[in-house]
């Protein structure tokens, strides 16, 4: 019998790709992140805080992933940045080849960061490069201090952890001090932080660390942490 590797096949088809993007991307010099989490965990309100929060200091640009709708993007246009919607059109994740076909309306020349939001998904997202500089999860804490032991991958692949929605910890069974022990025991050089999209607590250290790493990138090119 012949096994057919096919998953590796598209896993290396997918890592080529990602390494174009990434060429346009540091041609550009910018710097990218590719947002995950399950759905509902906080990625857009992330996203509108952080336009606000950094306007006039970090010119953002986002491509909004979903399986359908344009209700994202429409939620970043709003606060004035440039954005693309894509529909996977049922993937549960997005791809280098996506990515590709989402640049070309942006002009990559007048952005500082480009975030990629990607399908609300704690498996498949982790395991697609798309070219970015770093992955970054969301985990709210509704979702339980449980997830790391579930869905590993995420955490191990992740270079930043945003604990999102803390004020709701008065109201639901988490406990965060075991939430970060698992996700540090997974992945020991995690940044975390603890943030509420809704009070705005926490996001301040965000923002600083999304300047820096800005800033590292301007200066060397290649400069932030791969
Ligand atoms: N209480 C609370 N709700 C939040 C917070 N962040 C986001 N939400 C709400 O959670 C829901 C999902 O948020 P959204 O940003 O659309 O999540 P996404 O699916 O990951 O993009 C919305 O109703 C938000 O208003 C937070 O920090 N605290
Ligand atoms: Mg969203």
């Amino acid at each position: 019998m012949r096994t057919v590797p096919v998953v590796r096949n598209i896993l290396e088809a997918n890592q080529r790709l990602a390494e174009e993007n990434r060429k346009v991307f540091r041609d550009a010099g910018l710097f990218v992140i590719n947002l995950m989490s399950g759905p509902g965990a906080g990625k857009t309100s992330l996203l509108e805080r952080t336009i606000d929060g950094l306007r006039g200091q970090v010119r953002i640009g986002v491509i909004e992933g979903d399986i359908q709708s344009t209700y994202d993007a429409d939620r970043i246009s709003q606060k004035g940045a440039q954005v693309v919607q894509l529909n996977t059109g049922g993937a549960c994740h997005l791809d280098g080849n996506m990515i590709k076909s989402a640049l070309e309306p942006l002009d990559l020349e007048r952005l500082d960061l480009l975030v990629v939001e990607n399908v609300g998904n704690l498996v498949c997202p982790a395991e697609f490069n798309l070219g970015e500089d770093m992955k970054v999860m969301i985990l709210s804490v509704a979702e339980g201090d449980d997830k790391p032991l579930k869905y590993p991958l995420m955490f191990q692949t992740s270079a930043v952890l945003l604990i999102n929605k803390v004020d709701l910890l008065p109201y639901v069974d988490c406990d965060v001090k075991v939430m970060r022990e698992r996700a540090l025991q997974l992945n020991g050089d995690l940044t975390i932080f603890e943030v509420s999209c809704r009070t705005g607590q926490g996001l301040e250290a965000w923002f600083q660390w999304l300047r820096e790493q800005v800033a590292m990138r301007k200066a060397k090119g290649d400069g932030a942490k791969a």
